[in-house]
């Protein structure tokens, strides 16, 4: 039975929020030309029009947005799930970003997205130097995880993983990325699925691709790769999966 295969995008096949690089359109391009592809990202759509050229998103079997809570084959729209986000969770957040320690604040803390909702002290409308720093500024402070650790704590019905640099990403439980592997699973007749991620680990918003994958009614060919960067996503592909 044919491999599918599955990337995040942010991390897995570009820089977070920057388009894909020259290097690896070129390679990437035969790859899908090749083989069965879809991507699933955290992001909406809007964004990954910005970061992945058209050539390549014509060449995959699909895109999940939206953490899998929606889903695109080509430029149409094939499902999309609601989310309401309880008022209590909404003054939360306000009250995080605005008494937050971070070094910066810009604006854009809470983004609704199809299904979800993002969230982020610095905001999303910080510059890229702007974004690095509260990566590498988080990494030591857990602010991140402190946020997803309260919002989990509080409400039981929903899920708040980490993602990208800056932000968190917030849906009722289950609405994660399982769903893209639970879709392709059906559509392909419970075809094997490498995926790539940048965030595997437990808490990561790629982490439900792993557990869904270790699921009885998974096929036990399935395989989850975790990645530093597209760089080594491009080095795996090419070492391991270019006959
Ligand atoms: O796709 C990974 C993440 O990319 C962005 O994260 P950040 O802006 O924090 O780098 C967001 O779109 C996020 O929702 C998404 O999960």
């Amino acid at each position: 039975m044919q491999r599918i295969f599955m990337f995040d995008i942010d991390g897995t096949l570009t820089p977070a929020r920057q388009r894909m690089a020259e290097e690896f359109i070129k390679f990437f391009l035969t790859f899908c030309k090749d083989n069965t592809v879809y991507l699933v990202t955290g992001s909406d759509h809007s964004k990954v029009l910005e970061q992945v050229p058209d050539e390549v998103l014509g060449l995959t079997s699909g895109v999940f947005t939206c953490s899998g809570n929606q889903y695109w084959e080509g430029e149409s729209l094939v499902y999309e799930k609601e989310f309401k986000a309880p008022e209590k969770l909404f003054t939360y957040l306000k009250d995080k970003a605005e008494y937050s320690v971070c070094p910066v604040k810009t604006s854009r803390h809470i983004e609704e997205r199809t299904g979800m909702m993002n969230f982020s002290t610095i905001g999303r409308n910080c510059t890229q130097e702007q974004r690095e720093d509260y990566y590498h500024w988080d990494r030591e402070a857990g602010e991140r995880k402190q946020i997803r650790d309260w919002v989990k704590h509080m409400f039981p019905e929903i899920d708040c993983v980490i993602g990208g640099q800056i932000s968190v990403d917030i849906y009722p439980m289950g609405c994660d990325k399982s769903q893209a592997i639970r879709y392709v699973k059906e559509k392909h007749d419970n075809a094997p699925i490498t995926f790539f991620g940048d965030r595997l680990k437990p808490g990561g918003n790629d982490f439900p691709v792993y557990s869904a994958m270790n699921q009885e009614s998974c096929a036990p060919l399935d395989i989850a790769t975790p990645v530093e960067n597209w760089q080594e996503t491009m080095r795996i592909l090419q070492e391991v999966y270019n006959d």
